[in-house]
């Protein structure tokens, strides 16, 4: 560390290859370059050639590294909030049950929903805490956190005061409001006046500032398209952005659904048809892939890959982490699966965890190594960027910054 009286920056980094990503294709390469921030933001991205002074009389402190620094990653689908897990029932569904089956038989979603609701707030940040960490070892700085779990006011309540508690490790938490995940047992057969219900919480629980968007699962095990519409109606007139778990297991029509309502996103989109990639793209919804799922439960069924990139649909990769369908824990390893099963190149895949995921979030200063945009940012011991999407597992990470501070 090297001190100095009026330092105009608080970091600067010297030395690494960048991974910008600031141009429309391409890493957007800078060798041997200078990376600086202040007061949470990029001040300077650049060739060290370019820096204007003597680099110790810039920066409060100057470090001299090697290896790559691409933007933060952002994990813009998970349920990382839940009580307990679902090992058993990983047992029973490789003995041939599908995941379907037992939803039906009131396992599935509906068991996590008892651990959720019985453990208290402090229990349920205790469990989420690990899972946190594990993103953000491997590289993760913004986090999108779902409710879906509580299925009442109180537990919906619950958890998203637990995903916001996860922001004071020092990323960014969006929340997400998912009650219409699952029906509850007390609303067994009576899905409307459950919908009535979770859109009678929406505001109560937006007043406490809890809320950054809505979602639902649009599924034949979840809620149809006409009551998925009844919730978005409710969210955009309180000036909340949707997205929707939209044509996971069978095509609803969920993308064009969650476009016609501006949605920030349309996640999963195994079944999703041209129709409704036509209408996201007219509407600039991004589509969320989800390998860790797809993986998880042997899915053969492939998103629209070409037809998204036919009509420019960006397309973003999260973790779904959730202890059902993805009990996922690195980003970097949803990017490893979305090279193998969707065949992204490895930069559609760093894309689809930078720019396009903050996109997916309605976030538009993050994604980039830019001066202005957030200083978001990781440095990693790899020779090349497609290392990222080669290794499975493995500790790549050297260092991790959200907001200009190192968080781990
Ligand atoms: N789709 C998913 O992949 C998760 N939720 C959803 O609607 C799975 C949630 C779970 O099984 O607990
Ligand atoms: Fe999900």
């Amino acid at each position: 560390m090297t001190s100095n009286a009026h330092p105009a920056w608080d970091g600067l980094i010297l030395g690494a290859s960048l991974a910008t990503l600031d141009a429309p294709q391409g890493y957007a390469e800078i060798h041997d370059a200078a990376l600086a921030w202040k007061d949470g933001v990029l001040t300077f991205v650049g060739a060290r050639a370019d820096l204007p002074v003597a680099p110790q009389r810039l920066a409060r402190e100057v470090v001299e590294t090697g290896g790559w620094i691409t933007p933060g990653l952002v994990d813009c689908h998970t349920h990382l909030v839940f009580a307990g897990d679902r090992a058993r029932e990983f047992e029973v569904r490789l003995q041939g049950a599908s995941y379907e089956d037992i939803a039906r038989a009131g396992g599935g979603i509906l068991s996590t929903v008892r651990a959720t609701r019985a453990a208290d707030e402090g229990e349920l940040l205790r469990q989420a805490l690990p899972r946190a960490h594990s993103l953000i070892a491997d590289g993760v700085t913004t986090v999108e956190i779902k409710s879906g779990y509580g299925l009442d006011f109180d537990n919906e309540r619950k958890m998203l005061r637990v995903a916001r508690r996860l922001g004071q490790l020092g990323i960014s938490v969006q929340t997400t409001y998912l009650a219409a995940h699952a029906l509850p047992p007390e609303y067994a057969g009576r899905p409307d006046d459950y919908i009535d219900a979770v859109i009678e919480w929406l505001p109560r629980l937006h007043v406490e500032g809890l809320v950054d968007a809505v979602d639902a699962f649009c599924e034949g095990i979840g809620f149809t398209p006409g009551q998925t519409r009844r919730l978005f109606e409710a969210a955009r007139a309180l000036d909340l952005p949707v997205k929707l778990h939209a044509d996971q297991l069978s095509d609803l029509g969920g993308g064009a659904l969650a476009a016609a309502y501006d949605g920030l996103s349309a996640d999963h989109v195994e079944h999703t048809s041209v129709e409704s990639v036509k209408a996201m793209a007219e509407r600039g919804t991004v589509a969320v892939l989800l390998p860790g799922a797809f993986h998880v439960l042997r899915e053969t069924r492939l998103p629209p890959l070409d037809a998204f990139r036919e009509h420019g649909v960006p397309m973003a990769v999260a973790t779904d982490c959730n202890p059902g369908t993805s009990p996922l824990q690195s980003l970097r390893y949803a990017m490893q699966l979305a090279c193998t099963h969707f065949r992204l190149t490895p930069e559609e895949a760093l894309r689809g965890a930078t720019v396009n995921a903050a996109r997916a979030l309605g976030l538009h200063d993050r994604g980039v190594l830019r001066v202005g945009a957030r200083a978001d940012f990781v440095q990693w011991n790899i020779h090349h960027p497609s290392e990222l999407c080669y290794w499975l597992g493995g500790r790549l990470a050297h260092s991790v910054h959200a907001g200009g501070h190192r968080v781990t």
